[in-house]
Parts: structure tokens; sequence; C-alpha cells
């Protein structure tokens, strides 16, 4: 055998110990299958590098191009922003972006006095954050602030209104430095109310961050039927307060991983995170990694031309029947869900979380549980069929004896 078949049949033996999204046992994922059309188009971009964007003027127009488009997803003509690698990127970038914000405001004196700027800066931030923000605060020396969560697992606005006004009145200036508000949590896919949160911080100039990494491709195209009172579903730039979002092309945007969405107001705050870059084709470079990927942007681009509005809520409205179908079956069996699902996924209430997850996976099922409140999270994303839903209820029922 040549040296290169050699090494391919070796890979290939490693990479069949990986589990298969088709294979239908993967339920705890926010990544997926990612659509077909995406092979041909890493194929054509494999070399590609966004790091150095003189030297791929298409690609980068392509990152352009796919930006603008996710924009006027989100209302907001104006967008700017990257495909980066995922979520965790894109809110360190949101919370570098505040961080450098406040300081340069500091340094302008735009909040007055010297004594009331801190070492680090202040961050509101709901308990159900993914734990990429506590990376940010581990690179920044972040002060975050927990508002408790409504029983409807939300931020908490009267709270974070309160917080706001005494810091504001006790310092006589502003020394809150950002709010964040997560459209889609991780764990629940609840939505805090960005409108109200948006409220606060535009009253106050303080810059609201929106974690829609995995809610992102979902709530727009959410049909009237699924949504719940107790949710507000706005969570984009049509509110004031909003200066920056995540939204995720690899989780519920189909797209191959790494493909991350950053998207500020406008090209305003590019300035705050520029850093010279002297030697390369464009001097100024604004994301945290330097050589990057342009595959991201070009499968982007692909699915979002693709796809269309259409495309993605035929996908929104395929997962949300299934959310519906397995918590109906679930609930038949006699188990309960912490809440009723916002969005498509599911948590249900299990005081053995951790012990039943095992013993699911003894049977080669795979989900997670839940930090917040013992719970087992299922994340029902397209490569799951309704006949996995049923063999998961069935074995979850043979485990609990029901
Ligand atoms: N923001 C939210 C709301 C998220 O849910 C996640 C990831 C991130 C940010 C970070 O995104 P990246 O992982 O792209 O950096 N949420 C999932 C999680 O951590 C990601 C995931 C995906 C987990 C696939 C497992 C898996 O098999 O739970």
């Amino acid at each position: 055998m040549d040296k290169s078949k050699e090494i391919l049949s070796k890979l290939k033996e490693y990479r069949d110990l990986d589990l298969k999204y088709e294979k239908g046992n993967i339920f705890g994922s926010m990544c997926t299958k990612p659509h077909p059309i995406t092979l041909e188009i890493i194929k054509m971009f494999y070399e590609t590098n966004l790091g150095d964007p003189g030297l791929f003027i298409g690609t980068k127009k392509l990152e352009e191009e796919s930006i603008q488009m996710i924009g006027k997803l989100l209302h907001n003509p104006n967008a700017f922003g990257y495909i980066i690698s995922g979520g965790t990127e894109a809110n360190i970038t949101a919370m570098r972006l505040f961080n450098n914000i406040s300081k340069a405001n500091f340094k302008n004196k735009k909040y007055g006095n010297k004594k009331n700027r801190e070492d680090s800066s202040k961050i509101i931030i709901p308990e159900t954050a993914h734990f990429s923000f506590d990376k940010s605060k581990d690179m920044m020396n972040l002060d975050l602030i927990r508002p408790p969560l409504t029983e409807y697992y939300t931020s908490n606005v009267k709270w974070v209104k309160d917080y706001v006004e005494d810091t504001i009145s006790k310092n006589g200036e502003n020394s809150i430095s950002g709010i964040v508000g997560i459209a889609g949590c991780t764990e629940l896919g609840t939505i805090d109310n960005i409108k109200e949160l948006s409220k606060i911080a535009y009253t106050n100039d303080i810059p609201l961050h929106v974690d829609a990494a995995f809610g992102g491709f979902v709530i727009p195209f959410l049909e009237e039927k699924y949504k719940l009172k107790n949710y507000n579903y706005e969570f984009d730039f049509s509110l004031d307060g909003v200066k920056t979002i995540t939204i995720d092309p690899h989780k519920m945007g189909l797209s191959p991983i790494s493909a991350g969405g950053i998207i500020f107001r406008n090209r305003e705050y590019k300035k705050y995170l520029d850093i010279e870059a002297p030697y390369l084709t464009e001097t100024l470079q604004a994301t945290i990694l330097g050589t990057r990927t342009g595959v991201g942007a070009a499968t982007t681009w692909g699915l979002l031309k693709l796809l269309c509005k259409d495309g993605y809520a035929k996908i929104t409205h395929e997962c949300m029947e299934k959310t519906t179908y397995l918590t109906n079956k679930l609930r038949e069996n006699g188990f309960e869900t912490v809440i009723e699902p916002v969005l498509n996924i599911i948590a249900i209430k299990d005081d053995n979380a951790k012990e039943t997850c095992k013993k699911l996976k003894e049977k080669g099922l795979y989900v997670s549980v839940c930090r917040c409140t013992n719970a087992l999270r299922i994340v029902i994303m397209p490569h799951l069929e309704f006949e996995h839903l049923d063999n998961l209820v069935n074995t979850l029922c043979k485990i609990n004896k029901k």
C-alpha cells in the first residue's frame, strides 16, 4: 500500500471511533451534521486565511457579505462584524470591546472622577450565561455581577434596573461597563427579557451584549404558535441598547465547525479592538485570532444564500415539532420538564441526572445534564428523527422502570 493510502486508512480507524450524528444517539449537542453543500465549499476554501485579508480578497468579501446578511436578519443594515471560530470567541470579543470602551471612557474622563474607575470592569450577566464568559473574566479580570433568576430562568430585570440605578446614584456616575442578556441559554433555551434590559442599558449609556449563539438561528424563524406568553422574543438590533450580538452558524445555522458570528451595531466599535499589525496586508487587526480560516465565512455565505429564510424556517419548524412530540411523549410516560420548552431544548427533571446520564451512555445514548437545576438536557437538533426520540423515551422508561 502506498504511504498516503496507509495513513488515510489509519485515520479512518480513528475517525470510526467517533460518534456520528446520523446514528441518532447524540442528544446533548448544539452542533449537528452540516449541510452537504458545505463539503464542496470546504474543498474550495480550505487554504484561505482571513488573518491576512489582503491576500484573500474574495474570501474577505464573503465574510463582509455574510455579516450584512446576518445583520439584515437581525434588523440592522449597518451591521459590522466577523465570522470567527465560535460562540466562545464571539463572547470574549464582546467582553474585550466593553472592557476597552470602559477604559477609553475613563481615560477621556467621560465619567469624570478618577477614583470611581475600579481596576476591573463590572459586567451584569445572568447565572444562565455560558462558561465562555468565565473565560473572559479570567483573561480580563472582569467583575461579573449576577442578578437572581426569575421563576422562568431569565435574568431578573427589576433587580438589574435597581442595581444600575443604585450604583449610579451612589457613585454619582456610571461605573458599569456592560450588560449581557441571553437569547437561548445553553442549558434550558430560555430568552432573557432583552427589551427591558435594552431600555435600562440605553437610558444609562451602558452597552448591552446579546448571546444568541444558539437562538440567533432559531428565534427569527419561530412561528407564533410556539411562542410562550412568559417570554419576550425580541432580541436584536431593533432594540436601541443592543450593541453586539453573538450568533453562531455552526450551531443551528448548519455550518460545519468552526463558524461563529460576532456582530456589532456599526463599524464605530472596531477602533476599540484594533491592534497594529504592521506586516500584514491590512495593518489593523480586531479579531482575537490572527491566522484564521475563511471556510466559516464561505460556508455561512453559501448556506444563507441556499437556504434563505424559508429554509431556516423549515428547519426550525421541524425541530420545534419534534420538541413538542418528545415533551408530550415524556409527559405521557410520567416524566416532568423543568419548564415549558422555549426553544428546541428540553430539560427533564431528574434528581439523579448524572446517574441517569451514565446509564443512558451504557445503552449508547448521549444526553447532557443541567447545572442550574437537577435535570437531563436534550437538544433537538436536525439530526434527530422521531424514531430516535422514541428510542430515548423507551430507554429512559426502562432505566426508571416507568
Ligand atoms: N453561548 C451559548 C449560549 C452557547 O450555548 C455556547 C455553546 C457558546 C456560547 C459557546 O459556543 P462555542 O462552543 O461555539 O464556543 N454551547 C454548547 C455547550 O457548551 C456547545 C456544544 C456544542 C456543546 C456541541 C456540546 C456539543 O456536543 O454546551
